[in-house]
């Protein structure tokens, strides 16, 4: 049976009267490939956050009414919440408590397959679950013997060490990756006929994969599922001649949170020491989400350093878009994408490729 769950969405910006629903749209996708079904959406209009709660009393009471009508088994937020606020919404609502941080993590633990992904995502995931963990132990041991550590409590010290020992190992381990990672860049950089590096970037499912595939010759998973791509691949261009290696990267996520970006640091020094970065946009979203994700990704290109010159735009999945809709579309980036080389191709169908590979 799948779990039953509540969308709940804290919006802040009095007007945003269209982003918050691109929000919610993007966090319903990644709930429903997780496999739970949404029984309802609570929204709030706040300026400021609850602290002890994220929303206010009210709103959680109304929560609560509608986990015990419909016997919800998990609530996910939208908003990043803190320890002590997902700590109380749990004892208020007698429920799972998640956000959208954690529910990502979740989507990482089922798809990663690889040793390096598999240790990024662990630490991701003790560094955001640990917290909670301390301030439950502290409340139960405070109230236990006030002058005397309980058995209890010694236990919940060592765990802490055990903790902080396993995070220090995986954060070393981690950084030597990173070390041979640098080298194997670097020394692709050197000798007489230097390879070219064009890293496919953008968001997840915008067939990154797929174009990789089609312009290696490889045979890497491609699917519907969020995330299918966690660890870096590489692969020559077909044509061996034009010494170019093509990297498939993990995707990005709309309004992600910068600590999970950090996370992922390995792959994103792909994304900034390639030569090239390809920008792929998938068509198949609406165009108000097109917009304001083209702008989104910009951004976050800028923050890990991937400068406006290295970029090509690359819409993807022109089978599943008419003309008039391609038109509309590059008509309202207009400015914005004049400063970017770009393509309309459709990496399924191998259609535009070689106007393509052109641009590298
Ligand atoms: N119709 C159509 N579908 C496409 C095209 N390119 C990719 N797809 C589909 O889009 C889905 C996602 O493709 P992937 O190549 O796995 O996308 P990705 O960007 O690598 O996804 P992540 O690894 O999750 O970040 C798959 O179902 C592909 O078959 C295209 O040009 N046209
Ligand atoms: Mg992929």
């Amino acid at each position: 049976m799948k779990k039953r769950t509540v969308l709940c969405f804290l919006k802040i910006k009095v007007h945003d009267h269209w982003e918050f629903q691109l929000k919610i749209a993007e966090l319903k996708r990644l709930v429903v490939s997780m496999d739970y079904q949404v029984v309802d959406t609570v929204i709030q209009q706040r300026i400021k956050k609850h602290s002890r709660y994220l929303m206010g009393k009210g709103k959680v009471e109304e929560i609560k009414e509608i986990v015990e009508t419909y016997g919800v088994d998990t609530i996910i937020f939208y908003n990043v919440l803190t320890s002590k606020q997902n700590y109380n919404l749990t004892n208020e609502l007698q429920c799972e408590v998640k956000d959208r941080y954690d529910l990502i993590l979740e989507i990482f633990e089922l798809q990663s397959s690889d040793i390096v992904s598999k240790k990024q995502i662990t630490l991701a995931q003790m560094l955001k679950t640990f917290p909670k963990y301390k301030i439950q132990a502290h409340k139960k041991y405070r109230t236990e013997h006030a002058q005397f550590r309980s058995s209890g409590e010694f236990a919940y010290h060592s765990k802490i060490r055990a903790h902080d020992k396993r995070v220090a190992k995986i954060r070393k381990e981690l950084e030597a990756l990173k070390e041979k990672k640098l080298k194997e860049i670097a020394s692709r950089k050197r000798g007489q006929f230097p390879f070219k590096t064009i890293c496919i970037s953008g968001y997840y499912n915008t067939g990154k994969t797929t174009l990789f595939n089609a312009l290696t010759g490889a045979e890497k998973p491609v699917s519907d599922r969020p995330f299918t791509t966690l660890s870096s691949k590489y692969k020559h261009l077909k044509d061996r001649q034009s010494k170019i290696i093509l990297i498939d990267t993990i995707g990005f996520v709309y309004d992600i949170d910068p600590t999970l970006i950090n996370s992922f640091e390995l792959q994103i020094l792909d994304m900034q020491n390639a030569e090239k970065v390809l920008y792929l946009i998938s068509l198949d979203d609406p165009l108000f989400d097109i917009i304001k994700k083209f702008h989104y990704g910009l951004e976050l290109f800028h923050d890990i350093g991937v400068v406006k010159s290295r970029i090509i735009v690359v819409f993807n999945k022109i089978d599943l878009s008419t003309d008039e809709q391609i038109k509309k579309l590059l008509e309202n980036l207009d400015n914005s994408l004049n400063e970017f080389p770009y393509t309309v191709i459709s990496a399924k169908t191998s259609k535009n490729l070689n106007s393509l590979i052109k641009l590298f």
